[in-house]
């Protein structure tokens, strides 16, 4: 892995934790009303699958995905506006959290009910299939949705007509306050996927490196035309579910057992030290001892100075996109009715080609 590379997902990483917190606060002083669910303890998943994908893939996400829309690119600015339900949000303040919104960065939403991303990302895989473009769908979803009959109408019909769709289960171990052992038959999520015929891995979600890499393998082999793949992420919400819900239900042991596996310390460590890649091992060969030993000078890694450096600049980032909702005006009536939607002039959300 570059170094160019490394210091972006440092700096998505960073920048995600920061916005998510400061969210955390904005909403406890009341500038953002109603349901706040937040990302931190699985910022790993959404920077390692999205880095992994290609600005043509289309995005289809739960009502979790706040990380997910900055890593698309969305600026902070736009999001934190959306999130105080001001004008200057990337949906006009209309959305809210659960409802980013993006078509221009092929970010198709942001869906408050549990299972829906199922049939909205297999419908645009069957869009990019009928046109054979080189693009996929990511369809992100939560352990608590594989019991929706959306799941299994959606797999079944991706992998029958081989559509280009990566289903990415984000396995944080609870819906809401309900173990997926107390709802589900069936524990590993990956293991529904056979009923299915579709490839499906089971993954350490904790380390974005190993998310970027397992998820760029998945979607080359959906682009060579192998049809859907499912990867499920092992993860976890440090957080309650909402801001409404402190969280518990779950045992003290486990919430300090996933801390000390921190996705954030997991690549700090990662950037200070850089360990090598399994591929870079597997391609050292016979010299791998000295390409281990040459490795972290080649590589010239981060020092300690240059990571505070990018805390410095995301929490910047951050206060700025704060600054920038609160001068936001409030939506007026007007634009309510300016976003009712009756496709007057006909046009199609997914457009011709992949530059639409
Ligand atoms: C169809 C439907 N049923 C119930 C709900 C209420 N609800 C909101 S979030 C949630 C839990 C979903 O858990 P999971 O899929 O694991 O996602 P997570 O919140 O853990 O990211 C439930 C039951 C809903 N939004 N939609
Ligand atoms: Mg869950």
């Amino acid at each position: 892995m570059d170094r160019d590379t490394l210091r972006r997902f440092l700096y998505d990483m960073l920048l995600a934790r920061a916005f998510e917190e400061r969210a955390a606060q904005e909403y406890s002083e009341g500038n953002i009303a109603g349901f706040l669910h937040l990302y931190p303890g699985e910022e790993a998943v959404a920077v390692g699958v999205i880095h992994a994908t290609e600005p043509g893939d289309y995005l289809v996400t739960t009502y979790r995905e706040h990380v997910h829309a900055l890593v698309r690119g969305i600026p902070a600015r736009e999001i934190m506006a959306e999130l105080f339900g001001r004008r200057d949000g990337i949906c006009k303040g209309m959305g809210g959290s659960m409802h980013l919104f993006d078509r221009e960065r092929r970010f198709m939403g942001g869906y408050a009910i549990v299972g829906e991303t199922f049939p909205v990302a297999t419908g645009i895989g069957y869009s990019i299939a009928l046109r054979q473009l080189p693009e996929v769908a990511i369809c992100f979803f939560g352990d608590g949705a594989v019991n929706q009959g959306s799941f299994h109408e959606a797999l079944n019909m991706a992998a029958l007509w081989k559509l280009p769709v990566l289903f990415v289960c984000e396995n944080n171990h609870y819906q809401i306050g309900t173990e997926i052992h107390r709802h589900s038959a069936v524990v590993d999520v990956y293991k529904r996927a056979c009923a299915y015929n579709i490839p499906a891995e089971k993954l350490d979600g904790m380390d974005v490196i190993n998310v970027y890499n397992t998820t760029r393998h998945a979607l080359a082999q959906i682009r060579a035309g192998n049809g859907p793949q499912l990867l499920e992420f092992e993860t976890y919400r440090f957080r309650g579910h909402s801001m409404a819900d402190p969280g518990s239900y779950r045992p003290r042991s486990e919430v300090s057992a996933y801390a000390e596996r921190d996705p954030l310390k997991t690549m700090i460590r990662e950037a200070e030290f850089g360990y090598p890649t399994s591929e870079e091992i597997a391609a050292a060969g016979p010299d791998v001892i000295a390409q281990l030993i040459d490795h972290p000078s080649a590589i010239d890694h981060f020092d300690a100075q240059h990571i505070e450096r990018i805390k410095q600049e995301v929490e910047a980032v951050v206060d700025d996109a704060v600054q920038f909702a609160q001068q936001s005006p409030q939506p007026a009536m007007d634009d309510a009715w300016a976003s009712l939607y009756c496709n007057r002039q006909h046009e199609t959300l997914i457009g011709e080609s992949s530059h639409d």
